[in-house]
């Protein structure tokens, strides 16, 4: 079945399982009830290992990009290449499918969309879609892993560099992974994570134009390599940090997330943070299609070719009455 599920109401069908396909909504919904503990929060742990990597792998990367003049042109379009599979590896995979399950994929895209994922390297899909949902169920909270309301630097990058507040485990073991649990091709990929990461991320982009069209292991390193995985961190976690503090609220102006267009295009479509934080069940995380939003074309491509169905989209009559309820008023202020 490829036919797109219109939603018309807010009340979620029953779960249901089928070969790690579960039909329905996942435990994303924002919970009103949690409260912060009282008191200052636990002392920030930095974790050394993870800033002095942070900090090597951007000098690689800024290397990589004083390198582009001396590229060959093969190389440059690889690069494109590797940033757009990892990209939807990332937001068609770990985020509109594994996350929020808001369309189904047949094996074959599920292990397209896993290696993909790998080359990103942002952590295991297991990993990512257990703190994402926990993020949309916690927004902006001490169960938020990376909690807008610490600063720009903290949701961008720093989260990344610290241990996690304890409240973020202690929410997140609560949530129910179990349909991600029963999808092999997501458990597989947990059980082989560093050695699929690193030869996707690093082995494979660098080998490829050395082989293939005989550029130097140097530029093939630092530049679809490094700086590619580098741009790409930078572009995810502009929808944490920038997505969450810039932009228009016209679907709801009581929480932060916001539509940022400027967010939406370096993300392939992940910028209408205000539309996908309303409805995080919508396969397009956004009202408007295509537009900015090549996610989005390439699920209806896959949705066409019959490798994908059942994708969820929240109808126009319930887009204009929670606008109404609870937008700005305008697509253009707050
Ligand atoms: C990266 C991820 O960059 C980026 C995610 C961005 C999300 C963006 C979302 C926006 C929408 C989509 C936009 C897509 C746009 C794409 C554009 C593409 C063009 N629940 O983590 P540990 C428990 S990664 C429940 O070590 P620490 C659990 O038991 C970059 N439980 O905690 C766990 O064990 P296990 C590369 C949880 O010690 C145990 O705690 N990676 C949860 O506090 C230990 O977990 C890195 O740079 C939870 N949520 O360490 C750093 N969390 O897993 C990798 C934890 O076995 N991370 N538990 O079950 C780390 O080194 C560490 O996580 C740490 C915290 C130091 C940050
Ligand atoms: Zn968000
Ligand atoms: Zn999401």
């Amino acid at each position: 079945m490829t036919e797109t599920q219109t939603i018309n109401h807010h009340a979620p069908p029953p779960k249901q399982h089928q070969n790690g396909h579960p039909t329905a909504p996942v435990d994303d919904v924002f919970d009103a009830t949690y409260k912060e503990k009282e008191g200052r929060r636990p002392r920030m742990q930095l974790v050394w290992r993870n800033i002095v990597l942070m900090a090597l792998l951007h000098i690689g990367a800024l290397y990589g990009f004083t390198l582009i003049p001396y590229a060959k042109t093969w190389t440059l379009v690889w690069t494109a290449l590797c940033y757009v599979f990892s990209g939807l590896g990332v937001t068609a995979g770990a985020h509109r499918l594994w996350s929020h399950r808001s369309y189904k994929a047949s094996f074959p895209l599920r292990v397209f969309l896993a290696l993909g994922n790998s080359m990103a390297f942002q952590n295991d899909i297991y990993e990512w879609a257990r703190d994402h949902r926990v993020h949309h169920k916690y927004s902006e909270t001490d169960a938020d892993p990376h909690n807008a309301t610490r600063g720009f630097f903290f949701s961008h990058v720093g989260w990344l560099l610290v241990r996690k507040h304890p409240d973020v485990k202690e929410k997140g073991q609560k949530l129910d992974m179990s349909d991600l649990e029963e999808d092999q091709v997501v458990m597989f990929q947990r059980r082989h994570s560093l050695l699929s990461l690193v030869v996707m991320c690093f082995v494979l982009p660098t080998l490829v134009p050395w082989w293939g069209w005989g550029e130097s292991l140097e530029v093939a390193y630092f530049l679809p390599g490094l700086f590619r995985y580098a741009l790409q961190l930078n572009a995810t976690w502009l929808v944490n940090s920038a997505a969450h503090m810039w932009g228009n609220r016209p679907y709801d102006v009581t929480i932060n997330p916001r539509e940022n267009h400027m967010v939406a295009f370096s993300a392939m479509g992940e910028g209408f943070h205000n539309y996908h934080h309303t409805f995080p069940f919508d396969y397009g995380t956004s009202e408007f299609g295509w537009r900015l939003n090549p996610t989005t074309a390439f699920i209806d491509l896959m949705c066409f070719l019959g490798f994908a169905s059942d994708r969820k989209k929240v109808s126009k009559e319930m887009i204009l009455a929670r606008k109404q309820r609870t937008g700005s008023g305008s697509n253009n202020s707050d």
